[in-house]
């Protein structure tokens, strides 16, 4: 038994001696490599910085920001929004200089668009998320929320669920900050 396990020793070592041949130092530290790939590779896409401002009494809409960070490129096709909140939710893009096709009663600035020159807004279909980071911000593309239930209130809690075209669904939280 015991000339057995001295045996095996042996093999062992002489296995890694001749292992350490060909990969002169880590063959562990290799396997921890990959593990940390695939981990890091089945979430590309993370959704941060969430918010929106509070609302008068009254207002019907109001704009939603986020920060996306991604390492592939993608797009955003879709966002939806609890019953609770908002009757719907749509992609929206901020435009200067209102064209003939503006939206059907646009006239209002209770929206958080900045009142700062001409601006104007229409639902897009898609946003697109390049590689990287892509925010967005007041004055760019927005969510929009559209025939909200009730003033939103600082300390609210909502969710809003991102559809991306190739990363899937996202619900993330949505902060309401002091307008
Ligand atoms: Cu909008």
């Amino acid at each position: 038994m015991y000339r057995i396990a001295v045996l095996l020793t042996a093999a062992v070592l002489a296995f890694s001696a001749c292992a350490s041949d060909d990969d002169s130092t880590d063959a562990g530290s290799t396997s921890t490599g990959s593990d940390t790939t695939s981990e890091s590779s089945s979430d590309t896409l993370t959704v941060d910085d969430v918010w929106t401002r509070t609302t008068p009494e009254g207002a019907e809409r109001t704009a939603v920001y986020v920060t996306i960070a991604t390492t592939e490129a993608d797009e955003l096709t879709g966002v939806s929004v609890s019953a609770d909140v908002a009757a719907s939710a749509e992609l929206h893009e901020t435009v200067t200089d209102a064209g003939d096709e503006g939206m059907e009663g646009n006239g209002g600035m209770d929206n958080g668009h900045a009142g700062d020159g001409v601006m104007s807004m229409r639902a897009v279909d898609v946003i697109p998320v390049p590689a990287g980071t892509t925010m967005l911000e007041p004055g760019g593309y927005h969510i929009m929320l559209m025939g909200l239930a009730a003033p939103l209130t600082a300390g609210d809690s909502l969710e809003l669920t991102l559809d991306f075209e190739n990363a899937g669904t996202r619900t993330v939280d949505v902060e309401v900050r002091e307008a």
